[in-house]
């Protein structure tokens, strides 16, 4: 192991003195993860402003086995982006490389460094009147390359799918420091295996995500939001297939929200008064969006809650009657996540089964969850129209958040887990597995994926160097076709 000062000294070369951050002051906030729960120490964090520096900062770690842990936003919730606390990895912050090369509107694609944020892709993509659709609610820190790391999702992608679906070239450093660059915007490109979708969800176990070619839309001309108090999980189900047919591909978010969650926002803003008068098991947040005009749009959607009046499956709803109503809907519910981190204590579950399950997966697990403490609360809210919630218990407010973990943490994940599993469905939604999950893979991946995931990894990154200790879990002993 090279002593700090070489290491330095080393990768200095290449950045330049202020590239790299070395105290403990400067490298806190990137040796720990978001929520705090992941706390890492690395000699030093490297920040490359080119893939070519990226190429030999990643050489020269390789070169001297080192690990890396590469960095975007730092917003991940599963601890995917943070070194461990042995004190021998280097970070590399992709933060320096935030330039908007290029919007093609022509061929609507736009091609970007890895470290722009979400916020400014969106806002480039505005400027040209185009739309990015990806929408996560920490879009002005996390960065494009750890979106695309982690295959983020969000609450559009009913509509535009999830950032493997919005991605149509990549570039990428090796472990080795070899450059994999086909920043093509193309659409159609059938030469073989698609490389690019490889690195995509990878976590950066397989090399550096440095640049994108990314997929526009044209920005939609209306959009109508309505909150609307629903009877149980099955009504939203059926509310939204309704809303499919009566809208055509207007849907563009469909998330559910259930009281408990609704109670952690109005509580952190003083117990300010809902949406809604009266109190509602369950609600949903609808958004419409199409190039036509807004009565059409606002039609349609009347059109829905009527019926899903008529039907019993909707009890009450406000519509937005301007942008700023529109505005004030989403507030509340991009708020949930931070809201768990004031209450504290929620055991994370970002769970996805076929949307023709999801409500029977709530109705059981919520059952089994509060047959373990009946005093806990449901905060189970998301991405319903993908089948995907977060379905995440909350301490009794009478509890202490450490005790309650540590009491419940990996009794609850692994009762939701084995009854997602018993689904179909996947046990991180949109999340990735970062530190958080990987022990939980053995369990829910067949033998033959791992093993084929570990071949991956292993011949791209024999040296186990690119961000390890996360995604994949220990290396299997077994050996399939040798
Ligand atoms: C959301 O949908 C995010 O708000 C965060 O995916 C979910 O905090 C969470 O569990
Ligand atoms: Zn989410």
């Amino acid at each position: 192991m090279e002593t700090q000062t070489a290491l330095v000294q080393a990768l200095s070369a290449i950045v330049g003195s202020n590239g790299c951050l070395i105290t403990d002051a400067d490298t806190a906030p990137f040796v720990t993860d978001y929520r705090g729960i992941y706390r890492g120490k690395s000699p030093v964090v490297v920040m490359p402003a080119t893939t070519g520096q990226v190429s030999q900062v990643v050489a020269w770690c390789h070169g001297h086995g080192i690990p890396m842990v590469p960095q975007g936003g730092n917003t991940s919730l599963m601890g995917g982006a943070v070194p461990d606390d042995s004190g021998t990895t280097v970070v590399i912050s992709l933060r320096r490389m935030n330039r908007v090369l290029a919007v093609d509107t022509v061929n609507d694609t736009m091609t970007v460094e890895a470290g722009v944020t979400l916020s400014a892709a969106r806002a480039a993509a505005e400027g040209r009147k185009r739309l990015f659709p990806l929408r996560i609610g920490s879009e002005g820190s996390c960065q494009i390359g750890g979106n695309l790391s982690t295959n983020a999702g969000g609450t559009a992608v009913l509509r535009y799918g999830s950032m493997r679906d919005l991605v149509l070239g990549l570039e990428v450093v090796l472990p080795d420091g070899r450059v994999l660059s086909s920043l093509k915007g193309l659409r159609k490109d059938n030469t073989g295996y698609d490389l690019k979708q490889l690195f995509v969800g990878a976590e950066g176990t397989l090399g550096i995500i440095t640049g994108a070619v990314l997929k526009l839309v044209p920005q939609p001309r209306s959009t109508a939001t309505a909150f609307v108090a629903v009877a149980s999980p099955d009504a939203a189900v059926r509310l939204l297939g309704e809303a499919r047919t009566l809208s055509g591909q207007a849907v563009t978010a469909f998330e559910l929200i259930s009281a408990p969650a609704l109670d952690l926002v109005l509580a952190h803003h003083g117990n300010a008064p809902s949406l809604l008068p009266g109190r509602h098991d369950w609600m949903v947040l609808i958004e419409l969006a199409s190039a036509g005009e807004a009565e059409h749009l606002d039609a349609a959607m009347m059109e829905i809650l009527e019926c899903g009046l008529g039907n019993g499956w909707v009890a009450d709803a406000a519509v937005a009657a301007s942008l700023a109503d529109a505005q004030r809907f989403w507030r509340i519910r991009e708020e949930i996540s931070d809201a768990q981190g004031y209450a504290g204590g929620s055991i994370k579950c970002d769970i996805s089964v076929p949307l023709s399950r999801i409500a029977q997966f709530i109705n059981k697990a919520s059952a089994a969850v509060l047959a373990l403490e009946p005093a806990m609360r449901m905060v189970i809210y998301g991405h319903m129209g993908d089948g995907n919630v977060h379905f995440n218990p909350l301490r009794p407010a009478c509890r202490d958040a450490g005790a309650f973990l540590a009491r419940w943490h990996m009794a609850v994940s692994n009762l939701v887990d084995d009854l997602v599993h018993a689904e179909n469905g996947s046990i991180s939604a949109e999340h990735g597995i970062g530190a958080a999950k990987r022990d939980s893979l053995d369990r829910y991946k067949s033998q033959e994926e791992l093993e084929l995931m570990w071949q991956v990894k292993r011949a791209l990154d024999p040296k186990n160097l690119m961000n390890p200790g996360k995604l994949l879990p220990s290396e299997p002993t077994f050996v399939v076709g040798v």
